[in-house]
């Protein structure tokens, strides 16, 4: 069986995977999840790209948003929402807004969060509680987040803002310019069980289309992370979040600009170079092959964008192709 090991952050990862587990068999699967993301609202622990993964795995997606369920309802929220202008709860004052609902949990969707916070109340891991998740939804991908210790994803904005992820993305709708970011509790995180050992033991890993500077950075920054990934270099193909000079989804183009780099598969292969041997562009970049390839890297073209289950498919074929048979 091929052993193949993911490095996740949410709606672009989950959708490779998707089409990774057409391409092998799932069972030699492990993804490594960003939990820098991770929230805590109303007293309730949430994972959005542990769930992301997961619930996109199990076909219950909602497939427009990319995130939380299908046919899901929103009675609880509006409830919170009613509470929250009834006592003029200001949406984008910076402390104590929860109840304002700004940050949107379906009714199935907050049974996730229920049975994960009171699972860790009663002394689980995170790993534990992940396991226990998925295989409720019959997931035979082995899902890892990164590490079991709080690390949290920090941005400053250029005006001395400091914002959680989720505050800048989904309560500001990432339209605040950034001067840098930060993962709070990274130098003393360790890698959770099994995540050192799926790098190594991979016969290929992949490194998602997921935003580099808040999904993947997080998963490096766990200390042994990037040093075993580096180790594994030969074996390791990126694939580029950044199509025709533009993120697919969220952020990844402007916050690579506003710190410095180049939003472009270019910057994406600079970012890279030291981890991944092999990068996989869209067709859309492929007058970039040479600047890329003269920087050290071997390129693979291939349509990137992963509207449909087919090109998923075919691009998760070509990752394993290329680490097995460079
Ligand atoms: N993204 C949003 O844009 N708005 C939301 O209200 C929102 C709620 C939400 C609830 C649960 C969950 O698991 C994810 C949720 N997301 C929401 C997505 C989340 O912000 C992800 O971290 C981003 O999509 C980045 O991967």
């Amino acid at each position: 069986m091929r052993r193949v090991t993911v490095l996740c952050g949410g709606v672009g990862a989950a959708r490779f995977l998707a089409g990774l587990v057409q391409a092998t068999d799932p069972a030699g699967i492990t993804a490594i999840v960003n939990v820098a993301d991770d929230t805590e609202l109303h007293g309730l622990m949430i994972s959005p790209d542990l769930d992301t993964v997961t619930y996109t795995l199990a076909g219950a997606i909602d497939p427009t948003r990319g995130w939380g369920l299908v046919d899901e309802t929103w009675q609880a929220m509006e409830q919170l929402r009613h509470y929250g202008r009834h006592h003029d709860i200001d949406p984008s004052a910076d402390v104590g807004n929860d109840a304002a609902g700004w940050f949107a949990l379906g009714d199935r969707d907050l049974g996730t969060h229920l049975y994960r916070t009171s699972r860790r109340l009663a002394g689980a891991t995170l790993s534990d509680v992940t396991t226990e998740i998925a295989g409720a939804w019959a997931v035979d991908v082995r899902l890892l987040p990164v590490t079991d210790d709080p690390i949290r994803t920090m941005l400053t904005t250029v005006d001395g803002r400091r914002l959680g992820f989720q505050e800048y993305f989904v309560r500001e709708h990432h339209d605040v310019e950034i001067a840098g970011v930060a993962i709070e509790g990274s130098e003393s995180a360790r890698p959770a069980p099994g995540v050192l050992e799926s790098i190594d033991e991979a016969d290929v890993i992949v490194i998602a289309p997921s935003n580099p500077v808040v999904s993947i950075a997080p998963v490096l920054a766990v200390p042994g992370l990037r040093e075993t990934v580096r180790r594994a270099r030969e074996r390791t193909v990126a694939i580029s979040p950044i199509v025709g000079g533009r993120a697919l989804k969220g952020p990844a183009d402007r916050l690579l600009r506003e710190l410095g780099h180049e939003s472009s598969v270019t910057g994406v292969a600079d970012w890279y170079r030291d981890l991944a041997s092999t990068l996989v562009i869209d067709t859309i970049d492929a007058h970039d092959v040479p600047a890329i390839e003269q920087s050290g890297l071997r390129t693979i073209v291939v349509p990137t964008v992963m509207s449909e289950p087919g090109v998923a498919r075919a691009l998760a074929q070509r990752c394993i192709e290329a680490a097995v048979a460079p």
